[in-house]
């Protein structure tokens, strides 16, 4: 290990934070490993920009394959990298990573408050949608176009197996909004039997031809919700786009310990497997809803393009 990542005992606990899901969902794991990134250049004891920069990608490589799937993770880490272009000095380079990862943190912050705006419009007339897992983006949509639209009602999947659907109905419901938690396999029964009129999820990444890497289920919950005519909005920032795809790159499915699902010992014999996030195509999405406005699918593509034109992918 190299001289930052031994200093940098936040680094490594950040690290394992997000491995172990203390701290989850795309855009806080990217908040947190940009912050961690602009923490570790303090633990650099050489007086080299490059030397710096050499360790600052290691550690960065580290920190990206905590999780593999959110784009935000590799996102975060590269804009905070390119705070390193044209710094002379290395007190430099540690202020203007410093600068960059707060400016990160700051950036998706305004961008929820933008989606949860676009996304509230989009919800006026509706009586019942539902959510799937946690996101915050598509949290903060549910609870401003609760706040508009008084007579919504929220249906929230529980979300095995880490149960994230039991956070986004806690948290809807300390906003006020009328929320139900409902299993995951009732969720086509709560569809059809509530007139459930929109699906509201979050993303984990969205490649260039718009397809939607989310929690698992995503899939089959736009698949039946096609089948019922149920539009579903996909409520991510500008973050959750992939550069990477833009070069062909696929975008890996982490498959998380099995203990999640259940305890090898109450099923002797049994092979278990926990992939946890799944990949829906763009024709399942009705609208991405981002804080550069609200795109359909045939968009996607020349939007990732501009926004990643000038950006330098690092690791
Ligand atoms: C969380 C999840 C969320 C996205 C978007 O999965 O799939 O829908 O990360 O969240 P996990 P946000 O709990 O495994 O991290 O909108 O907060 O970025």
């Amino acid at each position: 290990m190299n001289s930052v990542t031994l200093g940098g005992s936040l680094l490594l606990s950040v690290k394992r934070d997000i491995e172990t899901m203390r701290t989850r969902g795309a855009a806080e794991i990217g908040k947190q490993a940009a912050l961690a990134l602009a923490h570790a250049a303090q633990a650099y004891h050489g007086d080299s920009v490059v030397g710096l920069q050499v360790d600052l990608i290691e550690a960065a490589r580290l920190l990206a394959s905590a999780r593999p799937t959110a784009v935000t993770l590799r996102n975060a880490l590269n804009h905070v990298l390119s705070a390193l272009d044209g710094a002379r000095t290395v007190s430099t380079a540690r202020a203007q990573l410093r600068r960059s990862a707060q400016a990160y943190v700051r950036d998706v912050e305004a961008a929820k408050g933008l989606i949860a705006a676009a996304g509230a419009k989009l919800l006026r007339t509706d009586r019942a949608v539902l959510t799937h897992c946690h996101s915050t983006l598509a949290q903060a949509v549910l609870v401003e176009a609760a706040r508009k639209n008084r007579r919504l009602r929220v249906f929230s999947t529980e979300t095995r197996p880490f149960r994230q659907g039991l956070i986004t109905s806690r948290n809807l419901a300390q906003a006020g909004v009328d929320v139900t938690l409902i299993l995951d396999s009732a969720a086509t029964y709560i569809l059809e039997t509530e007139k459930v009129s929109k699906i509201v999820l979050g993303a984990d990444t969205i490649t260039a031809d718009g397809t939607v890497y989310n929690k698992i289920g995503t899939r089959q919950l736009c698949i039946v919700a096609q089948h019922l005519k149920v539009p579903v909005l996909v409520c991510a920032e500008t973050q959750k786009f992939s550069p990477y795809s833009l070069r062909g790159e696929p975008v890996p499915i982490e498959e998380r310990n099995a203990r999640e699902v259940a305890d090898p010992e109450d099923v002797p014999g049994v092979r278990i497997r926990n992939p946890v996030f799944d990949a829906t195509p763009p024709r399942y999405v009705h609208r991405y809803v981002t804080e550069k406005g609200v795109l359909e699918s045939k968009r996607v593509r020349p939007f990732a393009e501009r926004l990643f034109r000038d950006v330098t992918l690092w690791i």
